[in-house]
């Protein structure tokens, strides 16, 4: 892949709303990203393996929850480092950006917020630090958008649960120690509990062929009579909302990361405009060119207010689920259409591992499904601004 170069896009001086800590951050993970990321991440992406090293690199980073407090091994910061720290991982890639996610906001924070005192000590420095992966498991082969008709289940036996069924398209799953699995008690209700590598009856296939997030190992979990110790189940969550609260958190992560592959999208194809020559002159010449390039920024630049915007009420305990939906939503949206107009930017180039458009693009094909699909997050706008629900 040709140098990093990157150069971040800032075009209303959203910086002087950022403190030191927050700038001090980000650039902590810029430059991780610049020594560690860009020079390895599309040879994996090529060969479709994860790189497994960046595991320990993100815990020591402070990558992994970054918002969860120190006394349990997290970075006890705010939002907006959260969300700089994925846009500045998903500028790198978005694999990389996942592997962080899942691990902080969908694995440590329902450890966090709905565990025991016993679980947060027993897990939560480990999973902090690197020294374990963890993955989260809700959907399942016949429920993806829909949750809520999950079949994997778990029955009580005494001291422990006996836990059956299956859940797919699992990132960080073959290299995970610890698994976040949802299922249904004989009850019906929804319950979180912690899988640990090793325990009878349970395994976690790989997931080949895609052609997309291929820096990203996913996987299956499949529970034939797994025996959990009941001291592995959430204490303090029943129901759906326990694995959609895990979701608005990671969806936030997303919003940002998203940008974060837009970015770099647009500042390949400016470079790329400047330094290629067609018809005696740059390319960035052209009107056409310049349109492509002025509507990045814009569409950038927008985004960027909106995530900032939201991790402000996210800092004040204000953001709603509906408007972490409406910046992931946007946040896909804008980074497929920029990493397809810069894909085309580059000619023939743009194909080509020279340049990370291609496999921004790709992967931008995943993010937009994952964490809840595009029409899933305009249906709940749609539910939200009209008060009528389309799922029901
Ligand atoms: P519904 O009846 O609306 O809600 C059930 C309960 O949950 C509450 N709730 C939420 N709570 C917190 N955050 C949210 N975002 C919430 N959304 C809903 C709700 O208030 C209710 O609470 P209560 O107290 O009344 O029980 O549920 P529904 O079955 O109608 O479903 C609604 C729908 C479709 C929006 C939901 O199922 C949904 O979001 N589906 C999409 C599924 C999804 O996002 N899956 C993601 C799997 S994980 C993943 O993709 C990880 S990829 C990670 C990576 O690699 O980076
Ligand atoms: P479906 O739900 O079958 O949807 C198919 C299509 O129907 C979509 O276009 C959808 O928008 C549309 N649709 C569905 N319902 C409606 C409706 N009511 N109205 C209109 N349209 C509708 N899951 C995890 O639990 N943990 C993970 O770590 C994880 N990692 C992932 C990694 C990758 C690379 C991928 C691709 C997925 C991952 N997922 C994970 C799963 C992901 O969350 C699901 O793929 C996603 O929620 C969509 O589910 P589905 O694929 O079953 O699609």
């Amino acid at each position: 892949m040709a140098r990093d170069q990157f150069q971040s896009p800032d075009y209303v001086n959203l910086d002087e709303l950022l403190t030191e800590e927050h700038l001090m951050v980000r650039d902590a993970v810029r430059n991780y990203v610049k020594q560690e990321i860009s020079p390895i991440i599309e040879d994996y992406a090529q060969r479709a393996e994860f790189p497994q090293q960046i595991v320990k690199q993100l815990g020591d980073l402070g990558c992994f929850g970054p918002t969860v407090p120190t006394e349990y091994g997290g970075g006890g910061l705010d939002y907006i480092s959260y969300g700089l720290m994925m846009q500045e991982l998903e500028r790198g890639d978005s694999g990389v950006r996942s592997t962080a996610s899942v691990q902080g906001s969908l694995v440590m924070f329902p450890i966090y917020e709905y565990g025991s005192e016993e679980q947060r000590r027993k897990f939560l420095p480990k999973l902090a630090s690197g020294e374990w992966l963890g993955c989260f498991g809700l959907t399942e082969p016949n429920h993806g958008s829909d949750p809520s008709s999950m079949l994997t289940n778990i029955k009580d036996a005494g001291d422990h649960v006996i836990l059956n069924g299956a859940k797919m398209w699992i990132s960080n799953a073959p290299y995970a120690q610890v698994a976040v699995v949802w299922a249904k008690d004989e009850a019906g209700d929804v319950r979180g509990l912690i899988v640990e590598r090793g325990m009878e009856g349970f395994t976690t296939p790989t997931t080949h062929g895609k052609w997309s997030l291929r820096a990203s190992a996913t996987g299956e979990l499949v529970f034939d009579n797994v025996k959990v110790p009941k001291e592995n189940i959430f204490p303090k969550v029943k129901g759906l909302k326990g694995p959609l609260g895990c979701l608005t958190k990671a969806r936030f992560g997303i919003a940002w990361g998203t940008i974060g592959a837009a970015m770099d999208c647009y500042d390949v194809a400016l470079r790329y405009s400047k330094e290629r020559v067609q018809f005696g002159r740059p390319i960035g010449g052209f009107q056409l060119q310049q349109k492509k390039l002025a509507e990045m920024v814009t569409e950038i630049t927008k985004a960027q207010l909106l995530n900032w915007r939201v991790a402000v009420l996210m800092n004040q305990g204000k953001a709603t689920p509906a408007q972490v939906s409406m910046a992931k939503r946007n946040g896909c949206e804008v980074a497929q259409n920029i990493c397809r107009d810069a894909r085309q930017m580059l000619g023939g180039m743009g194909i080509t591992g020279e340049y990370p458009v291609m496999r921004h693009m790709m992967n931008i094909e995943s993010v937009i499904t994952y964490e809840g699909t595009h029409d899933i997050h305009l249906l709940i706008t749609g539910m939200d601004v009209t008060g009528f629900n389309a799922f029901k």
